[in-house]
């Protein structure tokens, strides 16, 4: 057994030395260090990644302290979600539980799809594989595919983690209080006050919340942001699985669904009109995809396909309205809005709220054309 120690630039090369072709050349951070370090490690004949789980986690102020569980938990769902879709998560070469480090495929001819989509670059598709993934993890690992043994075997490795309260606390709850771990431009301060005196959203958010904790649906990703995919010369990888749960089957919809929808405000607010289009369109190949792929993957005894599909469309909705508020009011931020320039950002700020909310607490939606309307109705879209 080896203590836990956090690693440096050093010790991760060292820790990586034995899955590498060749002697080690280079270490360094790549990370932005808020609850891991990641190195890559690069030796004479290839490189790796080193993902490292820390004790705490940065926020506004202080440290929030943490196990290192989600180490384990990032080692499981890159397993299960591998095996579901093959090639689509980055390829784990050593885990090391003491440590709570994975040694990674390294993706450096990648680059995430929210910088690809922040410098306005076409990713053709990208949005469709993810739509896939998508099918193919979520309802692989529901009731409607997997038996429940095979289920019950994996529904005792994943329960609801301490990520969750993470999640909980910082897209459910802090975003409707006075929480020090809010950051707002001053600008906004004014409807980030009327977010925490709306009955009817907190009340919405509140049953939103309570589905959360208690719909174990399917292994989500926990976390699908645009910052999760990496795009590149093969196919996407979805990274950071640590967030992954049994849980509502549209929270990882909802969340890609609104940070493309936060791409389009972004691209709008600055008036660019072919990427607003251009981002549309990844959300509908998005969501088209997600459902044929269901389609193909749906049992012939389980006569109730567009039922299914359509509770899963409005917890999308939902659950991307609550995304789209915390990225503008709460701790995380996006660059697709936090690299605009004024006014482009404050209008860009102001529409994700306005769209968010009403995603929230608005009548359920009856297709995908009816969610991105509402999602960008807040825009003076071009
Ligand atoms: C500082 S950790 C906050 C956020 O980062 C993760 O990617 C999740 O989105 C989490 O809410
Ligand atoms: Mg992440």
């Amino acid at each position: 057994m080896t203590s836990y120690f956090e690693f440096n630039t050093l010790t991760a090369a060292n820790f990586a030395a034995p899955y590498l072709p060749g002697r080690v050349i280079d270490s360094r951070e790549v990370g932005d260090g808020n609850l891991n370090r990641v190195f890559r490690v690069e030796a004479e004949h290839g490189s790796v990644v080193v993902k490292q789980a820390l004790p705490y986690l940065k926020v506004a102020g202080g440290d929030w302290p943490l196990t290192r569980d989600r180490a384990k938990i990032e080692r499981w769902a890159l397993n299960e979600h591998g095996r579901l879709v093959r090639g689509m998560v980055p390829e784990v070469v050593h885990f090391d539980e003491d440590l709570s480090a994975i040694v990674l495929e390294d993706l450096r001819e990648f680059r995430s799809w929210r910088d690809l989509l922040v410098s306005a670059t076409p990713t053709p598709g990208v949005a469709a594989q993810i739509g896939r993934y998508c099918a193919s993890v979520l309802l692989g690992t529901s009731h409607v595919v997997q038996s429940s043994a095979e289920r019950k075997a994996l529904r005792s490795r994943f329960g609801y983690s301490e990520l969750c309260l993470v999640t909980e606390e910082l897209v459910f709850t802090a975003p409707y209080t006075d929480a020090a771990s809010n950051r707002f431009d001053p600008e906004i301060e004014p409807e980030a006050v009327a977010l925490r005196e709306d009955g009817a959203l907190k009340a919405a958010v509140a049953e939103l919340r309570y589905a959360f904790r208690t719909r174990d649906e399917a292994l989500i990703h926990g976390d699908l942001h645009s910052g999760s995919v990496m795009v590149g010369p093969t196919v996407p990888r979805v990274i950071d699985l640590e967030f992954a749960f049994f849980g509502p089957i549209g929270f990882d919809l909802g969340l890609l669904t609104a940070n493309l929808a936060l791409s389009a405000i972004a691209h709008g607010a600055r008036g660019d009109r072919r990427f607003v289009h251009e981002v549309a369109g990844y959300a509908r190949e998005f969501w088209d995809a997600f459902v044929d792929e269901c389609r193909l993957m749906w049992q012939p005894t389980e006569p109730w396909f567009h039922r299914f599909m359509s509770g899963v469309l409005v917890d999308a909705a939902r659950f991307a309205g609550l995304e789209m508020i915390r990225r503008v009011v709460g701790l995380a931020h996006v660059a697709d809005i936090d690299s605009l320039e004024q006014p482009a950002r404050l209008i860009a700020q102001r529409a994700a709220i306005t769209g968010g909310r009403a995603l929230v607490v608005g009548h359920s939606v009856t297709d995908f054309e009816e969610l991105w309307l509402r999602a960008t109705l807040g825009a003076d879209l071009p």
